[in-house]
């Protein structure tokens, strides 16, 4: 069986919980990281040097890196749905996770990390400041892509909302100014209506 290192309130092992969820693959999950320690043994980092979570065992291969893991799911268990089969409906995919990794993710971080992670004297606020405002001219660019589709791909789901899903999760729940972006709140109750989503990504931020 599929087996998961990973704390539950990880975003990135959310990613992989929730693509598991929607592709109804069964599978073990092993707290790890953070109060769970197991993530800086020796024995996790010589399967992971990067001492980090999630990490998954399937059929004897060991991958890290959460975009890798749900592209690998996606691809195994969703070809064709998850994972788009035509190739340019797949870079379509491919890019969105792209994006949330290096637009969204460097400024969600310090937001989050500040707000949620860290003691109220110790946040650091003109960076949740300057963070919060250049997150919310990348949500306005998704925002606008949002106008016209259900899911960010076009009208089905595919691993292409999962980076993003667990992205807004974060700032539809962290107590910030959020500006009005309606197509991001109709796609954000949209994947709020998916059980998976409900169950792994849609909780509390911890
Ligand atoms: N690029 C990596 C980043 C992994 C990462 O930063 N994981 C964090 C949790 S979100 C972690 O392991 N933190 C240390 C810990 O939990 O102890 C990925 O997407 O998997």
């Amino acid at each position: 069986m599929l087996k998961i290192w990973g704390r539950t309130n990880s975003i990135n092992v959310q990613k992989v919980l929730w693509c598991c969820g929607e592709l109804n693959i069964p599978f073990e999950r092993i707290d790890a990281g953070m109060q769970f320690g197991v993530n800086n043994t020796p024995a996790y980092k010589t399967l992971n040097p990067n001492g980090l979570v999630p990490m998954i065992e399937d059929d004897g291969m060991i991958l890290w890196e959460s975009q890798a893991i749900v592209r690998y799911l996606a691809r195994k268990h969703g070809l064709g749905s998850m994972c788009p089969s035509d190739a340019k409906a797949c870079a379509d995919a491919d890019r969105w996770m792209d994006w949330n990794a290096t637009t969204v993710w460097p400024n969600l971080r310090p937001i989050f990390w500040n707000l949620v992670r860290t003691e109220p004297a110790k946040r650091d606020m003109p960076l949740v400041e300057t963070s919060r405002k250049g997150l919310a001219a990348s949500l306005a660019i998704l925002d606008a892509h949002m106008a016209n589709r259900q899911y960010v791909t076009g009208n089905d789901f595919t691993m292409g909302d999962i980076p993003l899903g667990v992205s807004i999760h974060r700032w539809f729940n962290m107590d910030i100014v959020r500006e009005n972006l309606p197509n991001l709140g109709a796609y954000y109750k949209r994947l709020q209506a998916r059980p998976a989503y409900a169950q792994h990504a849609d909780v509390p931020l911890t």
